[in-house]
């Protein structure tokens, strides 16, 4: 035992002994268990508790520090936190990894084991939830004193599983088991109206809300780097004002009198899935209007506190809407302003959008959110009140119409979000300027100024740090420890990359992450696979717009092209893919399927499987990405250009040194800026072409008679050769390749086959491979979202960070 503790420095060793200390003493008085009776999730629970016992010292002063600095305060409202686990990056970020470890090893427990025990928590469906988690670190770890606004889902995003390739959705149980991160506030429910109707009473308006519900606060402490700042994520929860109705249970209707708290809940249920079909809108709107009408109250009420007068309201408050989600944020922060405090409209609508703005996160038509006047009305007239005078006004302003906020009868969340925030962003340089190109011309014109870009970013805490040791090490190693708050000091790499010998220990490092991942591949799917192969990942949201039909399609080819000359001196690869339908989206789920039943037919080929593997690895989510993305080589970015808004899997990837193969979309066109071009395989049209393309009549069938090989691929999706048993299932997939081919899948085909090709010549050179791989990673600094944060402060928020 005492062993162990020398083995380590003597600051760990004493935080061993302390931590120790406080791990026994939660699981006796806070768990309520003898260590002999302690099961896993028993230590786990203790050692949160103990770990939530140091950020909640760190979290309590930090808003001492800011209440005293009077200082500015940022609000994140967002639909979306995907969180994935807390236990691993709380330690990290305190320093206490190795001290944990040495203290678990005492008590006959491993770190990791215990760390793997925590399930994740899931409250987002991908980027944009994902971004939301990373900003809250950032901001913590630069001390901007901030707040996490979101919805407490029951169930967050679904569990996917395969039946027989299939995507089959099953409900996300992370609440089963108690969340030890959060402190639940009972002493401070707000009220949450909706329906009902509007009067006048002496001049000034008043809603009557037909149904109220109650907004129940709990919050998580985000810890930043080194534990000197700390901010909350307010999650908010429903329930009903009155959960049980007595009276109905006196006479006997039991049902009836669990109603209330029932239909109350089902706004806290479950996390929207789907960002492409109708179903649940009523509900989704609900969800909506709660969290931000109980966020801005919440908002005036720390306000009021410290500050008397409402024309102080956007030098104090910033308030981001992640996407239109909150978009009602503008009429209600003007409905407290004038009907309840009195201040006079259109002054109420200049100090709301001087608190305001809002980040764009996509330019696909269908995925802009809107809502019928009929809908919207019923569930807050007053707001629609609100928004038809904003739209006046700003109309009566701008008489060249520049983009009513009503639009083809519904209510454009874009446009009213645009309106009402003083500044706009887009997520990457290529998307910021697309949005002036297209859905926001008009207002662009009218507004110049209001258009910013903020390019994403990712936290290298989680993303290098924690996810990949063996690294991290090295690097740290060679530059010192700087590079973890100050990511930019990566560069500092540079002039190691001539040096064979820390080549070497690069490619190393890799060859020991590959080495763990096939170990955990051959454990948990019974797939042995060679570690030296090239790993080649895809993980994301499946959308026919991020093209993983192109990826499998090619694969396909490939596939053939050995066959056809199995002596040939084929590089091997595995093909990972991962990442989750939309349940209503049919045509991605044909994608999923079609993955695995080529999955199974290339793995089980006694020619071909000794050089191209495949696997589609079930419910992906932020603790698998952990896993992947430092033991791969190949990133996979291959979205149609024009549709990727950003990205922020290409960023984590090159940063943990694997090379993309993308087109020039979203960031990935920075990311080739950063990392120079001879390190980047690009291929493909880029978005202007794509749209020129997509006039030419027949494009896809012109591809298809350009390209042998994809009309043999084609042909086999045509055949049967991956669904024997139905010959006919993949059909639709290879009609729609073949026919309007939307996200001209033909067209782009062909360039990347052959970007494939050099990508798997390139790789044969393993040391000049690890050389552009080590370059990646010394080039992707810019891309922590500690440097996108630092530019919505500044040129955004007009917020100061309260550290050094
Ligand atoms: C993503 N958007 C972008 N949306 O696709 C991605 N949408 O390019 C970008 O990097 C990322 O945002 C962060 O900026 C999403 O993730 C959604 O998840 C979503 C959810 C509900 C409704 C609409």
């Amino acid at each position: 035992m005492t062993q162990t503790l020398h083995a380590v420095p003597a600051g760990d060793a004493i935080d061993a002994t302390a931590l120790k200390a406080d791990v026994l003493k939660h699981l006796t008085f806070t768990i309520g268990r003898a260590p002999e009776d302690a099961a896993l999730g028993d230590w786990r629970m203790a050692l949160s508790f103990a770990v939530r016992d140091r950020i909640t010292e760190s979290w309590l002063a930090s808003e001492r520090a800011a209440r005293e600095a009077g200082a500015k305060r940022v609000y994140y409202l967002s639909l979306e936190f995907l969180i994935g686990r807390l236990l691993e990056d709380a330690l990290v970020n305190l320093g206490l990894a190795e001290a944990a470890e040495v203290a678990l090893r005492d008590l006959g427990l491993a770190l990791g084991e215990v760390v793997a025990d925590e399930p994740d928590a899931a409250l987002g469906n991908g980027g944009l939830g994902r971004l939301a988690a990373c900003f809250m670190e950032s901001l913590a770890t630069i001390g901007c004193p901030a707040i996490g606004y979101g919805i407490r889902y029951e169930h967050g995003l679904f569990r996917q599983q395969f039946e027989h390739g299939r995507q089959v959705e099953l409900p996300e149980l992370w609440l089963e088991q108690q969340h030890p991160w959060e402190f639940e506030r009972p002493g401070s429910r707000l009220r949450v109206g909706f329906g009902g109707h509007v009067h006048q009473v002496e001049g000034r308006t008043i809603w009557h809300p037909a149904e109220e519900v109650e907004a129940e606060a709990f919050d998580t402490p985000i810890v930043g780097w080194e534990g000197q700042w700390a901010n909350p994520l307010r999650l908010w929860s429903a329930r009903a004002v009155y959960p049980f109705d007595l009276n109905r249970f006196n006479h006997g209707d039991f049902r009836g009198a669990a109603e209330p708290e029932a239909l109350a809940r089902t706004i806290s249920r479950v996390l929207y899935p789907d960002d492409t079909t109708d179903e649940g809108k009523a509900l989704r709107l609900k969800q909506e209007y709660f969290f931000v009408a109980a966020s801005l109250a919440d908002i005036l009420c720390r306000f009021e506190r410290d500050f008397d007068d409402l024309a102080l309201l956007p030098e104090k408050v910033a308030i981001q809407l992640n996407d239109t989600h909150p978009a009602v944020a503008g009429p209600e922060l003007v409905r407290l302003l004038h009907d309840e405090r009195g201040v006079e409209f259109s002054r109420a609508v200049e100090i709301a959008r001087g608190c305001l703005s809002y980040t764009n996160h996509t330019l696909l038509p269908e995925a802009l959110e809107s809502w019928s006047e009929g809908l919207f009305g019923h569930l807050l007239p007053r707001h629609l009140e609100i928004i038809e005078r904003i739209d006046a006004e700003h109309y009566g302003a701008h008489p060249d119409r520049p983009g009513s906020i009503f639009e083809h009868g519904e209510i454009q969340m874009g446009t009213l979000s645009f309106v009402m925030a003083h500044k706009v962003n887009g997520v990457s340089a290529l998307h910021t300027e697309l949005m002036k190109e297209t859905v926001f011309e008009g207002l662009h014109q009218v507004h110049p100024d209001r258009i910013v870009n903020q390019t994403n970013g990712v936290t290298p805490r989680r993303w290098l740090k924690s996810c990949n040791a063996a690294l991290s090490d090295l690097i740290t190693e060679t530059i010192g420890a700087g590079w973890v708050r100050d990511l930019s000091q990566l560069e500092r790499l540079e002039p190691h990359l001539g040096d064979g010998a820390f080549i070497n220990r690069y490619a190393a490092a890799k060859r020991a992450n590959k080495a763990v991942f096939s170990n955990w591949l051959a454990g948990d799917y019974g797939l042995k696979v060679d570690p030296d192969a090239m790993f080649d990942a895809q993980i994301k949201r499946i959308h026919e717009y991020k093209r993983q039909h192109l990826n499998i399609l090619q694969t396909i080819a490939a596939w053939q092209a050995i066959h056809d000359d199995p002596q040939a001196d084929w590089t091997p690869r595995l093909k990972i893919f991962g990442g989750k339908a939309a349940p209503g989206y049919h045509f991605a789920k044909d994608i999923i399927r079609l993955i695995n039943d080529v999955a199974a037919r290339l793995n089980a080929d006694p020619v071909t499987s000794k050089y191209l593997q495949v696997i589609f690895l079930p419910n992906y989510n932020v603790s698998l990405a952990e896993r992947i993305i430092p033991a791969s080589d190949l990133s996979e970015q291959i979205s149609t250009a024009g549709k990727e808004a950003s990205g922020t899997g290409n960023m984590k990837f090159a940063l943990n040194g694997a090379l993309t193969i993308g087109t020039l979309d979203g960031a990935n066109v920075e990311i080739r800026e950063q990392v120079g071009p001879e390190n980047f395989f690009l291929f493909g049209m880029t978005a202007a072409e794509v749209t020129a393309r997509r006039a030419v009549p027949d494009h896809a069938r012109r591809a298809i008679e350009g390209s042998a090989p994809l009309a043999r691929a084609l042909g086999a999706l045509r055949d049967g050769t991956f669904s024997p048993d139905e010959p006919g299932r993949y059909h639709g997939i290879a009609d729609n390749i073949a026919g309007g081919d939307h996200f001209l899948v033909a067209s782009d085909f062909a360039a990347y086959h052959a970007a494939q090709t050099d990508v798997s010549r390139a790789y044969g050179d393993r040391e000049t491979w690890a050389r552009m791989a080590a370059r990646n990673t010394a080039r992707s600094g810019w891309f922590s979202s500690d440097r996108t944060i630092r530019g919505y402060m500044g040129e955004i928020w007009g917020a100061a960070p309260l550290i050094d």
